[in-house]
């Protein structure tokens, strides 16, 4: 006995101290009482109970775990484990499938709050949007509300390998144990599902666009069966990438042809065996005929046949799986702009694809650089089911080290007018299914998770995390907002010490822009791991050069997209075309995108190009100066573990920013010819320093694995 009290307060007292460490482990569901914030006074502390009401008024395994995060929540906000009933009613067609309403109402003379959801999953949102509302001290005593997530799937991309290595990843190995899978259950899982779950993230491709077909195999079948048993509990569904060539591969059949009946037989089969593993399969993803992975196009057929070949399963006998068939193709082959060949493979097909397949499109024509024009498929496929992929891992903004809050990004992005169907046709519209009246509506954001303590190496990497799954949720949400939530949740931070962080973030993304991209520059990294400057990468396919993208020589510098270069901008409304098209209009952020310009082509702020150039680079670097130094003011007014990891990675964002700075500057000056201007700090060594620098082993890098 003696002994056993021992050890539970051994235990308590090891919980209690890992839970002040601040490792970032608990996310922004830390559910800590916090003094500055007046959750425990008014009806909050007054709260006896909570109603769960569902059309089925039955207590779910997903109402089990809004229940546990509940008692979680308010334990550790108010001390209090109120009681939860479970109660039937009316089917509130408003809230959709997912949405949920919140409202104060009284249980037997005493203060309670109601969630209502159709689902059990709209409770679970409602729950946690509840605890939201008590962490950020908002008051209850007026509550009623409803919230409804416009886009249908709202998933995340795994690029995890079996062998645990994450394609670009940056925070550790993959968090799927698949070597002791299923039947070791890693206690990560849950903590995983409940991340997602309380964004109201309801799915997940938990293997990589690259592809193994093994995970289609009896033996891997199993242990992702389990893995889905945990997701399902918090409304996740799980999704699988699937390897166009797997038919061969794993079936021993002498084709992958999707028109050859022996090919869609063994899909049939392979999608059924599938369901009875995980009866709540949620579809697949496919990278197909794109970087060397296989496709339709190896057997003469196109990417509908491919698509239509795997969607016919996953809509037979009642099943709703999906098919998400991605656009990031491109060929070296094909000498045509890569910004355009997405465009040029897809439009045609347009109407051609099954009901349940969506094509999923990166937010840019090329890939995921810091800034890209958006991708004109958003406005080009009408009767196509259409879906945004965007990018939460930092491939080309720095990694787990460099500082890059993308909410203003994806806000950018989800703005966009693509004036498809005259203004207002937003890429948020598109993909949220409203501008077609599509009914199938999806977004997917390519994960920053990894086995780091912290989940995503850099402590402030979590917001673009949340960010995404707020977004996700609803897409009218300002990053501004967002980045004002997030902070609140994950630090306990006075206003003026959690403004400032919020200021800190909002400005980040632009910064890296600045002295890495700035002025529409892009694809002009070091190749392979895509970490720091190399305009100078030669060699190899054109496409994988820097200087096929920024097309520098001795006139000026930029991709000429308009109508005497790649005509790449006639993929784009007209209204587009016009303002992007003209020197004169097209905004000074896309300029090197869409134009090839002069050095001495003078900007709008009166400045030759060159000079302009020279000094967005220097303030890309003056803006992490000014960053580190508002940070090191936060010494003390935030916790100590999470403050100095911050602190270090900056001084390593300060450093790779001057050699961005420099070595591009440099690299660029041998075609201008002019001097730096007045107040950019010359190169600290010559351009053969930084074109011999070597990074080896960089993590993400799966060259290097
Ligand atoms: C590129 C990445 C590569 C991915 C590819 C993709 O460098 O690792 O496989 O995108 O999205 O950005 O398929």
């Amino acid at each position: 006995m003696m002994m056993r009290l021992l050890l539970v307060a051994l235990l308590a007292s090891v919980a209690l101290n890992s839970a002040q460490a601040e490792d970032g482990y608990r996310l922004w569901l830390r559910y800590d009482q916090v003094d500055g914030r007046d959750v425990r006074s008014g009806y909050r502390s007054a709260l006896r109970a909570v109603v769960f009401q569902t059309t089925a008024g039955e207590d779910t395994p997903v109402i089990a775990s809004a229940r546990a995060e509940l008692t979680r929540g308010l334990g550790g906000l108010i001390d209090r484990d109120p009681t939860v009933h479970i109660v039937a009613g009316e089917l509130r067609p408003e809230l959709g499938a997912d949405g949920y309403a919140l409202k104060a109402v009284t249980v037997d003379g005493e203060r309670a709050v109601r969630i209502t959801g159709n689902s059990d999953a709209g409770v679970l949102y409602g729950t946690f949007a509840l605890l939201r509302k008590m962490q950020l001290g908002e008051s209850l005593d007026e509550l009623d509300e409803t919230s409804v997530p416009k886009i249908a799937r709202r998933l995340m991309n795994h690029w995890d390998n079996l062998n645990r290595f994450v394609e670009r990843g940056y925070a550790g190995f993959s968090l799927w144990e698949w070597a002791y899978l299923p039947e070791v259950i890693s206690p990560r899982y849950e903590d995983y599902a409940r991340a997602l779950a309380s964004t109201g993230i309801n799915g997940t491709v938990i293997n990589n666009v690259n592809a193994n077909a093994l995970i289609l195999t009896p033996e891997y079948l199993a242990k992702v069966a389990a893995l889905a048993d945990v997701f399902r509990q918090w409304g996740i569904r799980l999704y699988l990438t699937s390897r166009f060539s797997a038919p061969m591969e794993i079936g021993g059949l002498e084709t992958a042809d999707p028109l050859d009946p022996a090919v869609q037989a063994w899909w049939d089969a392979k999608v059924a065996e599938i369901y009875t593993y995980v009866p709540d399969f949620g579809g697949f993803l496919v990278k197909a005929n794109s970087e060397g992975q296989p496709g339709p196009h190896d057997f003469g057929r196109d990417h509908a046949d491919g698509a239509n070949m795997l969607a016919a399963p996953l809509a037979a006998e009642g099943r709703d799986g999906i098919v998400m068939w991605r656009a990031f193709v491109y060929a070296f082959e094909d000498d045509t702009d890569r910004v355009k060949q997405a465009y040029n493979q897809f439009v045609p097909l347009d109407g051609k694809f099954l009901d349940n397949v969506i094509v999923q499109i990166k937010n840019g024509p090329l890939d995921f650089m810091p800034r890209e024009a958006f991708s004109p498929l958003f406005g080009a496929m009408p009767h196509t089911r259409l879906m945004a992929e965007l990018q939460i891992t930092q491939e080309y903004l720095g990694g787990s080290v460099q500082l890059a809050y993308l909410g203003p990004m994806w806000e950018e992005v989800l703005t966009q007018d693509t004036y498809a169907q005259g203004e207002g046709s937003t890429i948020g519209r598109v993909v949220d299914g409203t501008l077609k009246g599509h009914p199938l509506s999806a977004i997917a954001g390519v994960a920053n998770t990894g086995t780091d303590r912290n989940w995503t190496g850099h402590p402030l990497a979590q917001s673009n995390w949340y960010a995404y799954g707020r977004l996700a949720w609803d897409h009218e949400l300002t990053a501004h907002q967002i980045a004002e939530e997030w902070t609140a949740l994950t630090f306990d931070a006075e206003e003026d010490a959690a403004n400032e962080i919020v200021e800190i973030l909002m400005g980040s993304r632009e910064t890296v822009v600045n002295y890495s991209m700035p002025l529409g520059l892009h694809h002009i990294m070091e190749r392979g791991h895509h970490y720091g400057p190399g305009p100078w990468v030669m060699g190899g396919r054109s496409d994988w050069t820097s200087p096929y993208y920024h097309q520098a020589n001795e006139i000026g510098v930029g991709a000429d997209r308009g109508q005497f270069g790649s005509k790449a901008i006639n993929q784009y409304a007209l209204e587009l075309r016009q303002q992007w098209g003209n020197l004169d209009t097209v905004p000074d952020n896309l300029l090197l995108w869409f134009h090839h310009v002069p050095w001495d082509y003078e900007m709008k702020s009166g400045r030759p190009l060159w000079d302009e150039l020279a000094l967005r680079y220097q303030q890309g670097v003056d803006e992490v100066h000014a960053m580190q130094a508002r940070w090191d003011d936060l010494q003390g007014k935030i916790d100590d573990e999470r403050w100095d990891a911050t602190r270090q990675r900056m001084a390593l964002q300060e450093k790779d920013a001057r050699e961005w700075r420099d070595a591009c500057l440099l690299y660029f000056q041998q075609f201008s010819q002019r001097p730096l201007p007045e107040g950019v700090e010359p190169a600290e060594y010559d351009l053969q320093h930084y074109i011999d620098v070597n990074r080896r082993y960089y993590p993400g890098h799966p060259g290097e694995y």
